[in-house]
């Protein structure tokens, strides 16, 4: 399989999973600061026609678009990787319950801060929301190593690169979050996704 990414935007989310997962896939490098354009010469838009990453696209031809639905299918194809509880337990509802939280109140909250058509009001409002939200973040590592316990899953995967985008903006992260960024980096393939350049 191929996964479609902007090195250190969300799609390294899925880089990180592929990589803990042990799956065999190329990484196809976009550029979203430029054309977009693919090294076969097409566009990211040809591929997916909501022109974002990240894009999985399987053996088969099947593309799969929107970070949720990527992250889960990577975890599925490799339930002992640990990386996704099992389907239909409750455990994995409360998987899904984070990967909600991240990819709307985090992910798109934080998505103002890099539109430079915004105003920088609109911004510093949108940060204190973004920082606001990460409260129930810190509340749920007092205890926990990961999100949901001591096994580091896909939501930990997509939280580590939301978090990654802070180190942008004028912000100190709690205790809690901090100590879960560092412990990520504890893990090769975090090392690994964080190091490939744009
Ligand atoms: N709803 C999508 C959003 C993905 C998304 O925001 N991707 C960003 C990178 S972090 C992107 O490709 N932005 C380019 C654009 O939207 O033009 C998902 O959750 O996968």
């Amino acid at each position: 399989m191929k996964l479609y990414s902007h090195p250190g935007a969300c799609s390294s989310a899925s880089h990180i999973a592929l990589l803990e997962a042990g799956l065999d896939f190329e990484l196809i490098k976009v550029n979203l600061h430029s054309d977009r354009k693919l090294p076969d010469g097409r566009s990211l838009v040809d591929v997916n026609q909501k022109n974002s990453v990240p894009v999985l696209e399987l053996d088969n031809g099947e593309i799969l678009t929107e970070n949720t639905a990527i992250l889960q299918y990577i975890a599925d194809q490799n339930p002992s990787s640990g990386l996704a509880p099992a389907n239909g337990t409750w455990e994995r509802y409360r998987l899904q319950e984070w990967l909600s939280y991240i990819n709307f109140e985090l992910h798109a909250g934080i998505g103002p801060m890099f539109r430079p058509d915004l105003p920088d009001e609109i911004k510093s409002k949108a940060l204190e929301k973004f920082l606001g939200k990460l409260a129930h973040v810190e509340d749920a590592l007092t205890d926990n190593d990961y999100l949901t316990g001591d096994q580091f899953t896909v939501a930990d995967s997509y939280l580590f690169i939301v978090l990654s985008w802070t180190a942008m903006f004028d912000v100190k992260l709690s205790p809690n979050i901090s100590a879960f960024q560092e412990r990520c980096m504890t893990r090769p393939h975090v090392v690994t996704v964080k190091a490939v350049a744009a």
